[in-house]
Formats: C-alpha cells, structure tokens, sequence
C-alpha cells in the first residue's frame, strides 16, 4: 500500500511473476491484485536431516538441486532453501481524504481488512506529490507519505467506532471493561480485528486519562482507540522505493528520516527486481527467491545482447550499494520475525517422512504464531482436524498433544479417526 505511483505493482509483479498495469502517473491500479510470492523458510528444509538420516540409503541424484531431496507439491527447494507461498494484495494507491471516500478510498479500506501485515512502499526519490503527480524534486518526503497513510487509517477506523459507538457503550455499561472489550470486538471484528486488538484500544484509552463513562468518550478518545488498534492489527514495514533514483546522500537522508519511525524498513529498487525477475524467468539469469538482487548470475549458454548485459550491470552495481536484500528480504521479515509465523512439514510416514504417496516432505505449511497441532491438521484439511486424536513430532519421536503449540520446521505426524 502506499500514496500512487511509488511503485506498488512494480514491486508486486516483481515479487509474484505477475505481470500486471504499471505506469507513471496516479491510480494505475484500480482493482486489488492478488497473487503468490515465494519466500525461503527461515530455517534450511528438513530435507537436509532427512538427507542425513537416510545416509547410504538414498543416491542424490538431484545434484541439480544442489543436495535438496524433498518433493514439493508446491513451490520448490533448492540447496535446501524451500519456497514457501505468501498471498500479496496490490491496492489501489492512497490519497489525503481516502477516509471520506477520495480516490479509491474506501475500496483500499476495506482490502486493508483481509491482510495480516501491510508493507508501505513509499518514493524516496521524491519526485512525486503526496496525490503521485510530478513534481520537483523534494516536495514530498518518506516521513510525510507514512504519517498521511496512518492518519487516513486511522480515521476510517475512527469513523467505524464513531458509529453506535455511544449507544452501545451506555447499553454494556453494567459489564465494565468486559462488556466494553466484547463491544469493540463486535465492531472490529468484520476487519479482522479480535480480542488483542480491542483490549490494547481500550486500555489505551484508559491510560490516556479518558473518563469513567466511556459512552460519553469524545472523537480524540475515539481515535486514541483507533490508532491503537491499528497498531496492533497491521504490522506496517517500509519499502523505501526508487532508491536507485538518487544518489547515496538523498538517500541517506530518507532512510535517517525513516529510521525515526521504529517501524522496519528497507530501501529496494522494485524496477531493478522486476527487471531480474523477468530475466529469469526468460532464462536469461540465475536468480533465486532469497538471493541479494547484485548476485543473480548470467546463464553462459543465454546469449546477451550487449545492451542487455550493460543493463544487468548496471543494475548489480545499484543495488549492490542498497543495504538489505530487497523485497523478499524485507517480505520475508515481515512474515518470520514481525509476524512471527512458523513452517511446519506434515507427513504421512514417521520414519520416511513421506506422504501417501511416498513423496518426501510434500508440504511446507505456513501457520499464524502459537499455532498447534491441531491447527497444522486443519490446515492440511478439515476431516483431519476434526477426527484428530494425537500427533508425533518426527523429528524427536515425541508425542504431541493437540494444543501444543508447533516450532519452526517441526514435522508432524498427525494421527486421526478419519
Ligand atoms: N526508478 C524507479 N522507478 C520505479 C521503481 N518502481 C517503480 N517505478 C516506476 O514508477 C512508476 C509507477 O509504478 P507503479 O508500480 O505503477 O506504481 P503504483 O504505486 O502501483 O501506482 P498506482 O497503481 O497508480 O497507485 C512506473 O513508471 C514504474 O516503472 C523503482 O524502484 N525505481
Ligand atoms: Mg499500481
């Protein structure tokens, strides 16, 4: 998400292989774009133990997979990084006003709903106003671009609270802050919000001094609530875009702007990784999910036009200068240390770790954090979380109970009635 024309669907057809409307003037994007992007698991792919444990018993005949031996249903693993799918939503871009319904306002709003984590990308090459039309140089700024988004999230949820807000805190008024918290749990709950959300909203709004009567809470009060659960619903992480645009002191100074937010952030040149994207996808390089953009290689048998070298050159001098490893890196952040989410590898067979049909470590299933055994057999399919009865950790032969709560790569042995 972010103002228009910072580069949002460059970065989503970059990180996804989608190919989708990207141009340089406002509200290119209308509708949402949906799609997968692949990101490496934190930790390297049990397949690497399973290598091990197998020890003789297996020829590596995948030496193209560089020591990988499971077999992906989906995605893929190479030198036992496995790819596991991420959904991205590209939204329509943001402008001053939204909560009220400019621009593609409320549309954004309420896609905003369906996301666990919101990545903003932001210009900082400063060449565009806050509505995304040229503009010279330096008359928006990266810090400028944030604080605008969140106030506008910040009022449409506001707005959301303002409504049936009086009369319903008057009518739970005899359950206390119980009652209160269910109350704003019904509210927010169409955008996804839950419990954890609306205690931080109220709690804030009572360390801010607000009074006892919480039916009379005024619209600041309101959007002390709003803003806190925000923050506690949306994650938000930072692209710093067209960094390729300036040179290194410009971008210095947005990036020391941006540090100011202690919200995560990463510079990226979404046009340079769509641009490698697209190369390997045409087989022109090397360049796998993970890998620094600078370090893709050039396939000896793809014959480059010279222009087309210079290009990739060009583009591996940039970004090799940008700190961090672009937008999977920043994406895989997001989900793994922000979101806290986990990998797990259900299996069939204990020992082999295969499915039904003897295929090794079929699935990598990304799950919410603190999720349980249960949780991975329902994600494996609903009749398997229904019958469940125990399951077994393959990995130190244990049993586990339903409730506990699953560890990254843990392979998991789920044994049920049905
Ligand atoms: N130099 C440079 N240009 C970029 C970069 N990313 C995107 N662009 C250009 O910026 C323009 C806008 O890109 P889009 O991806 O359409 O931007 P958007 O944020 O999706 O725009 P809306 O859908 O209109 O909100 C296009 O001309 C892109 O080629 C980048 O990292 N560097
Ligand atoms: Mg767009």
């Amino acid at each position: 998400m972010g103002k228009p024309n910072v580069g949002k669907s460059t970065a989503f057809s970059a990180l996804t292989a989608t190919p989708v409307d990207i141009a340089d003037y406002p509200f290119t994007t209308i509708d949402p774009n949906v799609g997968i992007a692949w990101i490496p698991t934190p930790e390297l792919c049990r397949c690497k133990e399973l290598a091990t444990r197998l020890g003789e018993r297996i020829e590596i005949k995948e030496e193209s997979r560089a020591g990988s031996i499971c077999q992906p249903r989906t995605g893929s693993c190479f030198n036992h990084r496995r790819l596991v799918p991420i959904t991205l939503i590209d939204v329509a871009g943001l402008v001053p006003g939204a909560h009220e319904g400019r621009g593609r306002g409320n549309q954004f709003l309420s896609d905003l709903s369906r996301c666990d984590a919101l990545i903003q990308v932001v210009d900082v090459s400063g060449t565009t106003d806050l509505e995304g039309n040229h503009t010279v140089e330096s008359c928006s700024s990266p810090l400028l671009e944030h604080n605008f988004l969140i106030d506008e999230i910040d009022l449409w949820l506001t707005g959301i609270l303002k409504e049936g807000w009086s009369r319903g805190a008057r009518r739970v008024q005899s359950g206390g802050d119980r009652a209160l918290i269910d109350f704003t749990v019904q509210m927010i709950s169409g955008l996804g919000g839950g419990e954890k959300d609306a205690i931080s909203g109220i709690q804030a709004a009572r360390s801010s001094g607000a009074d006892n009567q919480p039916w009379n809470w005024d619209e600041d009060t309101l959007r002390i609530i709003a803003s806190e659960i925000r923050k506690s619903m949306f994650p938000i992480a930072i692209a710093a875009n067209k960094a390729d645009r300036i040179d290194s002191g410009y971008l210095e100074v947005a990036l020391a702007e941006l540090e100011t937010l202690n919200l995560r952030y990463m510079p990226t040149s979404a046009e340079a990784e769509l641009t490698l994207s697209r190369a390997s996808n045409a087989g022109m390089i090397t360049y796998r999910p993970g890998d620094a953009p600078s370090r893709f290689l050039v396939n000896p048998e793809s014959a480059l036009s010279k222009p087309q070298e210079e290009a990739l050159e060009r583009i591996r001098e940039k970004t090799s200068t940008l700190e961090g490893d672009g937008l999977i890196d920043l994406l895989s952040k997001v989900v793994f240390e922000d979101l806290s989410m986990t990998v797990a590898y259900p299996v069939a067979d204990e020992g082999k770790w295969t499915d039904a049909e003897d295929r090794k470590l079929p699935d990598a299933i990304v799950l919410p954090s603190g999720s349980t055994a249960r949780d991975l057999a329902y994600a494996v399919h609903t009749d398997l979380g229904d019958g469940f009865i125990r399951a077994t950790n393959c990995v130190t032969g244990r049993t586990v109970g339903a409730d506990t709560e699953l560890m990254m790569s843990d392979v998991i042995r789920i044994h049920s009635r049905t």
